[in-house]
């Protein structure tokens, strides 16, 4: 393994918030990420590296030890498993909550709930959980679009204001869990990097701290 750390970043909004919490830790970025179309980028400091991939990768690349250190959103971490992964730490951004949420007022008509989602398995096990036998749609987008289109009775979908579900006739309805981006660690590499692993978790947990 080399001693080169890879840190796998999520892009999209996680990203924003991401990179000032790596600066407050001594890690900058050596070109604008966003004007570049590369994937991977050199840093400030000779031994790091950063990968910015789609959210939803990132568990993999640091299960599969491709990055030694993610930064995911629990949501994603939840529907991916994220077996074999650390989560030293609490990112505390992006927050926001995954619920269930359908149409204002409606109520579920089916004895099989149908669930329309991109958190298939997050749902699965929520439903059943709860002694409700659902059949779970996977969509990829557009979920509140769903119950509008008689494609399904609920939905399993993020939601930060529920301004996206008011605009579209629905209401949020059962949380299914406090969302916030974590910091993830391959666990080879907590074991052989510790060394190098341990100053950028203290580094960026007091960032964290800093801010609350
Ligand atoms: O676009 P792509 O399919 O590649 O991925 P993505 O849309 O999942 O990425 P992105 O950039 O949107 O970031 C998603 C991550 O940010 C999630 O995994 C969460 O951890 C976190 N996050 C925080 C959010 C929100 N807040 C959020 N509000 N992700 C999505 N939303 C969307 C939600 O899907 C819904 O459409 O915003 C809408 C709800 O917001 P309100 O304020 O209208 O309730
Ligand atoms: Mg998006």
């Amino acid at each position: 393994m080399s001693k080169q750390l890879i840190l796998a970043l999520s892009k999209g909004r996680i990203l924003d918030e991401t990179l000032p919490l790596l600066a407050e830790a001594g890690i900058t970025p050596a070109e604008d990420l966003g004007a570049s179309r590369k994937l991977l980028f050199d840093t400030n400091l000779p031994d790091v590296k950063l990968v910015v991939i789609r959210a939803t990768d990132v568990p993999t690349y640091v299960q599969l030890g491709a990055a030694d250190v993610g930064v995911a959103g629990k949501d994603v971490l939840l529907e991916h498993g994220a077996e074999g992964l650390y989560e030293p730490l609490d990112l505390e951004i992006a927050r926001c909550k995954l619920m269930t949420a359908g149409i204002t007022g409606a109520e579920p008509a089916r004895a099989r709930r149908r669930v329309a989602t991109k958190f298939v398995n997050v749902a699965k096990r929520y439903y059943a959980e709860q002694g409700i036998q659902a059949e779970v749609i996977k969509l990829y987008g557009a979920m509140e679009l769903a119950p509008l289109m008689n494609l399904a009775d609920e939905i399993v979908d993020i939601v930060d204001t529920g301004n996206t579900l008011r605009a579209n006739g629905m209401e949020p309805r059962e949380l299914i869990a406090p969302i916030s981006t974590r910091l993830v660690v391959n666990k080879a590499a907590m074991t052989m990097k510790h060394a190098r692993l341990k100053p950028l978790i203290h580094r960026l947990r007091e960032a964290v701290e800093g801010r609350r």
